[in-house]
């Protein structure tokens, strides 16, 4: 599948030094009011601005730009019923058999359990498989550094979500095979992270925790 691309300008905007920094700090700010909910309204979100995130997350880099991620947004209410129980089976069985000492102990704080009720409450959920390899007509065709590109293809998705006003949370039952299922896709693709997207339920609590200072997460050389 030898291609040839050609070569053309880049159209690279470029600000005045007190805006890009007026900027960066508008984008921290923002940012850093993003908490993940796990209360949801079950009140209407616009589909248009799950488009635009997902749209956003599809800008994403990738290696040798494969664009290696398929994103299944769901609002159904029995394929999110179904999703809910299938979810909750793996995880009532992690919460009580596989997960372990540690891995509790670490999780107390977020008072978490299998009862994943966000799953039928929240209007989308919006789940993001990897592509680990492409088959073309019976061939299949490496993708490169699927797991980097996916992680930041969903990051980027994150925060076009909250930067447009809605709140998300990142749940990842395990395993998650299940998905692959109900939503039809196919055994090359894996689900990476099942996200539910709403609005906060009214008088959402989220738990009060700190994030690491800056010179605790960077090292400047
Ligand atoms: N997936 C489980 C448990 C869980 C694991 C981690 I690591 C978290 O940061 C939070 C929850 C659940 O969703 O309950």
């Amino acid at each position: 599948m030898a291609e040839n691309v050609s070569f053309v300008p880049y159209q690279f905007e470029r600000f005045p030094e007190d805006e890009m920094l007026r900027r960066s700090i508008d984008f921290l700010e923002r940012m850093s009011n993003r908490r993940t909910v796990r209360e949801f309204s079950d009140e209407p979100i616009p589909s248009e601005i799950l488009d635009n995130a997902i749209a956003t997350a599809g800008t994403a880099p990738s290696g040798a730009n494969k664009q290696p991620w398929h994103f299944c947004v769901i609002t159904d209410p029995e394929i999110k019923k179904k999703i809910r129980e299938a979810a909750e089976t793996e995880e009532k069985e992690n919460y009580e058999r596989r997960y372990s000492e540690e891995m509790k102990k670490d999780l107390s704080k977020f008072e978490t359990n299998f009862v994943k009720e966000y799953l039928t409450t929240a209007p989308a959920l919006i789940v993001v498989f990897r592509e680990s390899y492409k088959v073309v007509d019976g061939v299949r065709y490496k993708n490169y550094y699927v797991n980097e590109s996916v992680g930041i293809a969903t990051g980027m998705m994150i925060a076009a979500l909250h930067n447009a006003g809605l709140a998300t949370l990142t749940h990842t039952p395990n395993p998650m095979r299940f998905l692959n299922d109900i939503l039809n896709r196919p055994q090359n693709e894996t689900p990476i992270v099942l996200m539910p997207i709403g609005y906060p339920a009214e008088g959402a609590k989220v738990p009060d925790i700190n994030r690491k200072p800056l010179d605790e997460i960077m090292s400047r050389f």
